[in-house]
């Protein structure tokens, strides 16, 4: 069954990975599953047919035959579940992995969304600067305990896994701002996910998409 993800028509990243797409797309590589892209415009994603398939007008979505999924966690652990290399065989190694997944989404990601937040779009409001240093406190705490945590392991819980896919492309929203950097061991775990070739085909495919299109005029 064809399998079709939405990504951005336009990435406002310009290409750099971070749209959620790669994450579905990096899965579906490490499984080998082919799959097809339908690029949507911002307004597209707030239309009706969008809304339909994303109640909250975001992309990517995930089809296949009569199931439409939306949600990054909830696609990946699909793809996971379905086919075989991205979650263990043994029960309790999978519910860790699953847990880690978790952990990236509910417990990594928000201060990185809010560090990205009060970069990009609040870095002229008068409190900014103020308030700044909260925000980078908080993400620094949750990077030192992951850190901690991960010690001088390559993945986070024995073999790479939807897991590892996961948190390292919430982290991967921090690169340009350093403070990754600030814990060798969590950049050198990202550098080890990117050095994988599925992660390589994904970035690359959207990449394409950027580097094919004008930017806007
Ligand atoms: N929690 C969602 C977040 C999805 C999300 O934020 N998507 C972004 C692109 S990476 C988006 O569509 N932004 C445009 C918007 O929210 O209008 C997931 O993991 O799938």
């Amino acid at each position: 069954m064809t399998i079709t993800i939405t990504a951005f028509e336009r990435s406002p990243d310009g290409g750099k990975g971070l749209a959620r797409d790669t994450r579905v797309r990096w899965a579906l590589e490490e499984v080998g599953q082919p799959y097809e892209v339908r690029l949507v415009s911002f307004k597209a994603m707030k239309e009706p047919a969008h809304l339909a398939i994303h109640p909250f007008g975001q992309i990517p979505t995930y089809e296949e035959g009569d199931l439409a999924l939306f949600e990054t966690g909830a696609i990946v652990f699909h793809i996971a579940q379905r086919h075989a290399g991205l979650l263990p065989d043994d029960t309790d190694a999978r519910a860790r992995a699953i847990t880690w997944m978790f952990a990236a989404v509910n417990t990594v990601e928000p201060p990185i969304l809010e560090f990205a937040t009060a970069r990009i779009l609040e870095g002229d409001k008068p409190w900014s600067k103020e308030r700044m240093p909260l925000v980078v406190d908080r993400v620094r705490d949750r990077l030192k305990q992951l850190s901690a945590r991960l010690g001088s392991a390559d993945w986070l819980d024995g073999a790479f896994s939807a897991g590892d896919l996961m948190m390292v492309h919430v982290l991967q929203r921090l690169k340009p701002s350093g403070i990754l950097d600030e814990f060798p061991n969590l950049a050198t775990y990202v550098a080890g996910a990117e050095a994988r070739p599925a992660y390589k085909r994904a970035f690359a495919a959207q990449l394409a998409v950027y580097t094919r299109q004008p930017a806007a005029g």
